[in-house]
């Protein structure tokens, strides 16, 4: 670990594996040839890891999932092992810095937003703990796209993020599967004179496992996520080829790699893809498959005990299909009966619901679903059948309730509805903060409520305090162990011993200063992307997040055309000088999300291009916003932008990574900024909006003219915007945005909060220029954050869902 064996070693495999002879930072090879010389000091800890699981021979989670939103490893994982502080005097022989090296890593984008990073930052406290949980997922070749903004409007590029290789992985080839799609059931009598079905003339396709180190904090625990890449089961058709059909013969090849090529976006309305199914029934059987495997393999070749020894927690509905998959794999090649099989699916699996948004649940066309799953189906249709018999014993000749919750939706097109089959296959269902498990309960899944209570809890979100204030905000990290110790990396709850120093004087201007050092950083970063200079004396206002109507960016643009205004007609000599910040990705079939990207660049270069708001207002879109952007973002926020529309965000954990850093929220009661809120008392958050219940009365006559005509600040900023001021060479590309919340149908209900937003944030004016009490209520914000650790979070799941022992290494 020390810094002469570290810089041997990376010289070593800079000359020697890459071939590399000059020192370049501006590739990615000199950070490759560390994360090589860092994975070989995981090595034997991931070796213990695992001989310590297999002795104790205890339960395991397996928590499947289409996304891991990784981002990049190595800061973690010298944070973890320790080692930063040798590896950055190694560097410093070579005349390189530290930071240099770590920008050149390439994020893993295998996700698209919240979902995808929550499992991240499960993987890493469940290292943390030391719990025996695995992570499975997809190797997409390509991840979320990368996003550029050409004249204010989103380009979509590829994200070869392999293209230079991903040394932290480990191939497996030896514990490859295969994965059989289509063909067709057959049914016949096996040596015992009982009724078997199986499968004929599919269409193979290999599952190849690649391994990533997942570093505990200082523990000696590395856990595994395994990551599945698709292979054709032959290179290519010999005959084919050597009858001169040379592209025929590689078809079955590529048809076969397509299914891990590409990171669907997560856009509602373009669900029912064929490939989207082919990547979840292809996660699902292969880790499966290699569970079952494995525990026969450690068990004398027996399955005796596996609802003892197992779990899997379904990331949402995507990985839903493993309740039918499992069935199978325990009935037509483990020879099991119906009931048995369905003992151990209904003992193991338990299932995370991360939206409320109704068109987001996922339900497959029955026909697609047989012609690519046809055994999977018949599956379906018998735990349906014997289902809903139940219902009906429970419910007699409730024939509406009925329809309701069969799993197959019967009205229009026949589909599978994933969220049910998850439901029935389950013994947990958890949503993601106390409100959302509350409408959860109360709406979308009242019904199954109804039947079994004692099936649905809550567990709210976190976020990895190592990677998202430790190891991201290293100033504040020193001031706060400066303090009161480290004990709060691992103990986030700590934090509250800063709460009495919130008023002192002194510790105020050394937390100030701090804010102040990463606002110059993110100022220079956004100079290099964007070529503006942001003042980081201003107000960092901030939204970032993905770009999504329920979201509102578009209310936040209101507020900026607002200020702009007030500033513009004399009115805002009262307002302090602010900077806001916003960004993030729109899906590329999404629009809407689109326009309002291209409204954002608009409002932002009018305001930036008028001498009258210099040193006052400023904006900017924040391009390619990603998990390393939110490592320079995240501390140098003042303000953290949380103005859903309330009853839509499940959680958010934006928010928690914010106010964990020492921004204080603007929000809506939605989500997880209810415990925010309940965490750091109303006096250090700016709470506006209606409530979920207001919201859902005041759609019954929702006229958004009326908020507008009422409020003349609200119709002087409708006026700029529909009188073309915002878009003076390019008449009428933001006539969808504009319109959008003036329609009476809206159901974002942004005219709505209008006002009491714009309220809102007067008062956050008020606050900051009472500079003591800023820093009160920002100190105040990071000491409350303890709950929002994802070590509480997978303490939670594990006390109630798991059950799992930890483990310790020797
Ligand atoms: C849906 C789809 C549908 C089409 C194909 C690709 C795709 C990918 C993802 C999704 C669902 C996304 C649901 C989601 O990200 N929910 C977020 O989960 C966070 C973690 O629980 C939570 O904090 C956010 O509030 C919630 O929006």
């Amino acid at each position: 670990m020390d810094a002469d064996a570290i810089l041997s070693d990376l010289t070593h495999y800079y000359t020697r594996m890459y071939g590399r002879r000059t020192l370049r930072t501006d590739t990615p090879f000199l950070s490759q040839a560390l994360v090589h010389t860092i994975r070989d000091r995981l090595m034997e800890r991931w070796n213990r890891t695992n001989i310590a699981f297999e002795r104790a021979d205890g339960r395991r989670a397996c928590y499947l999932s289409m996304e891991f939103l990784m981002g990049r490893l190595l800061n973690n994982a010298l944070y973890s092992l320790g080692s930063t502080d040798e590896s950055s005097h190694a560097l410093g022989l070579l005349g390189v810095e530290l930071e240099k090296v770590l920008d050149a890593e390439r994020d893993a984008g295998l996700g698209n937003g919240g979902l995808g990073r929550l499992a991240a930052c499960f993987l890493d406290s469940c290292a943390t703990l030391g719990l025996p949980v695995r992570g499975y997922g997809i190797r997409y070749h390509y991840g979320m796209f990368r996003q550029r903004i050409v004249n204010g409007f989103q380009i979509e590029e590829p994200d070869p993020w392999l293209r230079e290789g991903f040394p932290w992985e480990i191939e497996r080839s030896e514990l490859a599967r295969t994965i059989r799609f289509g063909g067709r059931t057959v049914t016949f009598r096996d040596e015992h004179g009982r009724t078997r079905h199986g499968l004929e003339d599919t269409h193979d396709v290999l599952a190849i496992p690649f391994d990533v180190p997942i570093p505990g904090y200082r523990n000696g625990v590395v856990n595994t996520l395994r990551l599945w890449s698709a292979a054709a089961t032959d290179e290519f058709d010999l005959e084919e080829f050597n009858a001169g059909s040379y592209t025929e013969a590689v078809e079955a090849k590529n048809e076969a790699e397509n299914i891990s090529m590409v990171l669907y976006p997560n856009t509602a309305t373009e669900s029912g893809h064929e490939l989207r199914l082919r990547q979840q029934y292809f996660l699902a059987s292969a880790s499966l498959q290699d569970i079952l495997h494995d525990y026969r393999y450690r068990h004398g070749g027996s399955l005796a005990g596996l609802e003892d020894k197992v779990c899997f927690q379904l990331n949402d509905t995507h990985p839903a299909i493993a309740v039918a998959e499992l069935m199978r794999l325990l009935m037509d090649e483990h020879g099991m009966e119906w009931d048995q099989a369905w003992g151990i699916v209904r003992s193991t699996t338990a299932y995370t619901n991360h939206t409320l948004l109704p068109e987001a649940l996922e339900t497959w066309p029955v026909p697609m679903f047989e012609k690519l799953l046809p055994r999977l189906l018949e599956i379906i249709y018998e735990i349906n059948a014997r289902f809903l018999d139940e219902v009906s014993i429970r419910w007699p000749g409730d024939n509406a309730r009925l329809a309701r919750m069969s799993l197959i939706d019967e009205g229009g097109e026949r589909r599978v509805r994933m969220a049910y089959l998850a439901i029935v296959g389950s013994y947990s269902v958890n949503g993601v903060a106390e409100l959302h498990s509350r409408l959860l309960r109360e709406g979308l899944f009242r019904d199954f409520y109804e039947l079994w209570p004692d099936k649905f809890n809550n567990k709210t979100n976190g976020v990895t305090p190592r990677r998202w204030l430790a190891a991201c905000n290293t100033r504040l990290a020193a001031l706060v162990s400066g303090k009161i110790g480290d004990g709060w990396v691992t103990k986030l709850d700590q934090l509250e011993a800063l709460a009495p120093l919130a008023d002192d004087a002194g510790f105020q201007a050394s937390w100030r200063a701090v804010k102040l050092a990463n606002k110059q950083r993110l100022a220079e970063d956004i100079k290099r992307r964007t070529g503006i200079e942001l003042d980081p004396a201003m107000l960092f206002d901030v939204q970032v997040k993905r770009i999504h109507e329920y979201k509102r960016q578009l209310l936040n643009v209101l507020h900026a055309v607002h200020m702009y205004d007030l500033i513009r007609r004399g009115d805002g000599d009262e307002l302090p000088p602010r900077a806001i910040i916003i960004g993030g990705k729109a899906a590329p079939g999404y629009v809407m999300a689109k326009g309002i990207i291209k409204l954002i660049g608009n409002v932002a270069r009018v305001i930036n291009n008028d001498p009258a708001m210099a040193g006052r207002l400023q904006m900017v879109f924040y391009p390619d916003y990603n998990v390393s952007a939110m490592e320079k973002i995240c501390p140098a926020a003042d303000l953290s932008e949380q103005i859903s529309t309330a009853g839509k965000e499940a959680s958010g954990t934006g928010n928690m990574k914010f106010m964990m850093n020492g921004a204080i929220t603007i929000g809506t009661l939605d989500g997880a900024n209810v415990e925010i809120l309940e965490a750091v008392g109303d006096e250090n958050f700016f709470l506006f909006g209606h409530t979920v219940e207001e919201v859902a009365s005041l759609r019954e006559n929702y006229d958004p003219g009326a908020y507008i005509n009422a409020d003349e600040d609200f119709r002087r900023v409708v006026g700029l915007l529909e009188s073309g001021h915002f878009c003076r060479f390019e008449v009428g590309v933001l006539d969808a945005v504009i319109g959008a919340f003036q329609d009476p149908s809206d159901p974002w209900m942004t005219a709505a909060d209008f006002r009491s937003f714009i309220d809102a944030q007067r008062r956050v004016d008020e606050a900051w220029k009472d500079t003591a009490r800023w820093d009160r209520m920002s100190i105040l914000n990071s000491a409350c954050s303890g709950r929002f650790s994802t070590d509480r979070t997978m303490q939670d799941y594990n006390d109630d869902i798991w059950r799992l022992e930890p483990v310790e290494p020797g």
